[in-house]
């Protein structure tokens, strides 16, 4: 049988021309900087061969923790090629954050940033990781210098299509984050159907401006690149006006709504700058009909909306052609192979334009939670329908449209929040008594976090201390924008907390 190891099918994508640019850097150290597909081959080999050396227990996962680079994203391709499972972490993550996903993970491998290197390893040894490398943003560290040693030749370990590719970690609503586990099938086959679906085509360039520890970035935009052979425009942070100063030389960008958003407020995004464009697809967030409105007035192009999750990687996705069909505010079509349904709470169909939970089958689907048998259990339904958490409807044309979530979840500039990670936080704090955390509409992230507080009786707490004492310990884009400190939380007659109430009360403070 083939091997079906999804390095070894981008690989096999590789232009004749391996001469050819496959990235050059726009910021970062040293930019431009000018990788050919040799280099992704020969560096990715020596990477590789670097982890077989270490003779590491088979489905070994390597954690990573990096800035993005170039680098960073060879060692995702070497970690495939080398066929154990990669690990991303989101670099806001602090080490109460880490300690954890280490611990549960159990990884052989951790890589982290140089700077990071003395909390990460304290972590990762203690939690029984052999090997602990580093790698910067500028080409320095140990992996590098140690990988320069190995061989740039080297035959892609053999794959089954549902043999671990990856694990991504997604908060839990109640409880520990859980971490899908994503195999080379789910991967490969979504990124094959996405090129066909969003006609990929010779002599596509894709700027790339997303982080590479999620899967819009590592998977979506990257695969999507990667398995057309084209050219990518690096950006190791996104920066609107840099952005659109690219445009004239690419014909792909992939963003989460903010990006959208951000590149609206510079006057340099006109029909001229996108001359060159060919597809504008946005996606982890809800895309607000202003934004899909404004873009098109500005620029002639109408942003293709998509629907996907950690779990799923992507599920439906507004039509390529004609443009006309990409409706605002849907999530378009189930994507080809993905079946997709929407179920009342007793399990029955809804009917058309009925709004329900959102349910999804196909060979993008996820394999299970890593070490969470029950958890997995739990997300699927008696007759194997992975339940998203979303909540939508089907309107009579058979777009989806997703409404809202029963998840409790915030999604702030593409990232996720859960409530319950972040009160149980300030639940912990000295003179708190409970909290609800909430998510309330925001002019730039979509939705910001906010936090509504009730202090011990005779206790004093301060709204800016709990910021302060927040920021030590979790990833910054997880702190509450707001703290407001109240009497108490309002209740319905079962005793639970009105979010819903709470939500109205503070709409407005970041529109
Ligand atoms: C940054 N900040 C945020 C934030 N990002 N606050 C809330 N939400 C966010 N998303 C805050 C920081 O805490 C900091 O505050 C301040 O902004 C500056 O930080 P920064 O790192 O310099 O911000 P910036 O570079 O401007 O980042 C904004 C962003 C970034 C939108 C570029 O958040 C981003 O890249 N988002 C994309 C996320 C993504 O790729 N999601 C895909 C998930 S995959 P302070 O107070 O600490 O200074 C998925 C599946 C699917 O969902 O369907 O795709
Ligand atoms: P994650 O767990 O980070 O993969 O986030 C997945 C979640 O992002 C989904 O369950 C949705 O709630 C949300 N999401 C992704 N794409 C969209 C979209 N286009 N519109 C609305 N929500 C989206």
């Amino acid at each position: 049988m083939d091997n079906q190891n999804l390095f070894a099918a981008l690989r096999a994508a590789f232009p004749a021309d391996l001469d050819s640019t496959a990235i050059e850097t726009a910021d970062g150290p040293g930019a431009p900087l000018r990788y050919s597909w040799r280099d992704l081959e020969r560096g990715t080999a020596m990477m590789a061969n670097l982890l077989t050396g270490l003779d590491l227990p088979a489905g070994s996962r390597v954690a990573v923790q990096t800035d993005k680079s170039v680098e960073a994203l060879m060692l995702y391709l070497a970690v495939l090629r080398a066929g154990h499972v990669y690990l991303p972490l989101n670099t806001a993550y602090q080490a109460a954050e880490i300690a954890y996903f280490i611990g549960n993970a159990e990884p052989a491998v951790v890589v982290c940033a140089p700077k990071s290197f003395a909390w990460v390893s304290r972590v990762a040894f203690q939690a029984g990781t052999m090997h602990v490398f580093t790698l910067g943003d500028d080409r320095s560290g140990s992996l590098l210098e140690r990988a320069a040693h190995c061989s740039d030749v080297q035959v892609p370990a053999v794959k089954q299509a549902d043999d671990l590719a990856a694990i991504l970690y997604t908060s839990g609503t109640t409880g520990r984050s859980k971490g899908a586990m994503l195999s080379h099938g789910n991967l490969l086959s979504n990124a094959r159907m996405l090129k066909d679906y969003w006609a990929w085509r010779p002599g596509d360039v894709l700027i790339h401006a997303l982080p590479i520890f999620h899967v819009h970035g590592l998977f979506v935009a990257s695969h999507g690149a990667l398995l057309n052979g084209s050219k990518m425009i690096w950006f190791s942070k996104f920066d609107p006006q840099a952005v659109i100063a690219r445009l004239p030389e690419a014909s792909v960008f992939m963003g989460v709504p903010t990006l959208y958003v951000r590149m609206l407020a510079e006057a340099s995004l006109t029909p001229q700058a996108c001359r060159t464009m060919r597809l504008f697809v946005a996606g982890s967030a809800p895309l607000l009909s202003e934004t899909f409105q404004a873009w098109q007035q500005r620029t002639g192009h109408t942003i293709l909306e998509r629907y996907g999750m950690s779990e799923t990687v992507m599920l439906s996705s507004n039509p390529y052609e004609p443009a006309s069909a990409r409706r605002a505010g849907t999530v378009g079509f189930a994507l080809p192979g993905v079946t997709l349904r929407v179920q009342d709470e007793q399990g029955q169909p809804c009917a058309c334009g009925e709004i329900g939970g959102i349910q999804v089958r196909g060979p993008n689907v996820f394999a299970g939670y890593w070490r969470m048998p029950e958890k997995t259990q739990e997300e699927f339904t008696a007759d194997g329908w992975f339940k998203t958490g979303d909540v939508g409807k089907i309107d009579a044309e058979g777009y989806i449209h997703i409404v809202g979530r029963s998840k409790d979840l915030i999604i702030s500039g593409g990232y996720n929040v859960y409530p319950a990670e972040i009160e149980g936080y300030i639940n912990d704090m000295a003179g708190v008594a409970e909290s609800a955390v909430i998510g309330v509409p925001h002019r730039d992230f979509g939705e910001a976090v906010v936090a509504v507080v009730v202090a011990r009786p005779a206790a004093e707490v301060n709204g800016a201390a709990i910021v302060a004492a927040l920021k030590q310990q979790i990833a910054n884009f997880k702190v509450p924008k707001q703290v407001f400190v109240v009497p108490d939380l309002p209740r319905n007659a079962m005793g639970k907390v009105q979010k819903n109430l709470l939500r109205e009360r503070h709409q407005d403070l970041f529109r």
